[in-house]
């Protein structure tokens, strides 16, 4: 069966979560990032950028990145219907969605927590300030979406887009103004929280904060 490599509400949280979902069997392996187990040979040979999640697959397959393993599962295991049928204007939809968050989402929230890797020691305040901003603006934009055209980023259906932004907003938690303080996003946030799947996964992660 997969195995997941994962580090508790890390950008392992989403896999996880559509493992869960699928109902697929998988096994679990923890990633202790604080002792820097993801810079260990082992897992560097299967993730190189030593980060988690890595997903390897049955037939020795290995999976890195969070939005293309979202994607592949999705594909592998199309009747879960995470993913709106091939070929369709809705499915270059849900890229679209999926990359908006992957590529500008992510990268600022990876500043806001580690400032210092953008600007270096001496300007960490105002890398985290832009970060936050720019934070701030993608959430404008999806929760103008939501009202507009919810109540999941591709209406009706439920996507794996969905699953990487509820991971994003838990990230914005500890900033000033998290992602649960704009109206549409909220009604998302708890929509989605309130999913058997989501519990399950926090309780498989150990997570106490930011439930249901
Ligand atoms: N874009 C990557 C980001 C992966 C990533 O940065 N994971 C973090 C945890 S959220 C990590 O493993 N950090 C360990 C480190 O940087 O040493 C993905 O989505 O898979």
């Amino acid at each position: 069966m997969p195995t997941l490599h994962y580090a508790p509400g890390a950008a392992s949280f989403c896999v996880h979560w559509l493992l869960i979902e699928l109902g697929v069997p998988f096994e679990l392996r923890k990633v202790d990032l604080a002792a820097g187990e993801q810079r260990r040979p082992d897992y560097l040979a299967l993730n190189p950028a030593g980060v988690v999640p890595t997903l390897v697959m049955d037939d020795g397959e290995v999976l890195v990145e969070s939005g293309a393993i979202l994607w592949a599962l999705a594909e592998r295991f199309p009747d879960g219907g995470f993913l709106p049928p091939p070929g369709t204007a809705a499915r270059a939809r849900a890229m679209e969605w999926l990359l908006q968050m992957v590529n500008v989402l992510q990268p600022a929230f990876r500043i806001w927590y580690y400032p210092h890797e953008a600007a270096g020691p001496d300007a960490g305040a105002g890398a985290k300030a832009e970060a936050e901003a720019r934070i701030g603006r993608c959430f404008d934009r999806v929760d103008a979406h939501l009202a507009a055209a919810g109540p999941f980023l591709l209406g009706e259906r439920l996507t794996v887009a969905d699953l990487m932004l509820v991971m994003l907003c838990r990230w914005s938690r500890n900033l000033p103004k998290p992602a649960t303080e704009w109206p549409a996003l909220r009604g998302f946030i708890d929509r989605m929280r309130a999913r058997p799947a989501f519990t399950a996964l926090c309780e498989a992660e150990g997570l106490t904060e930011w439930r249901a």
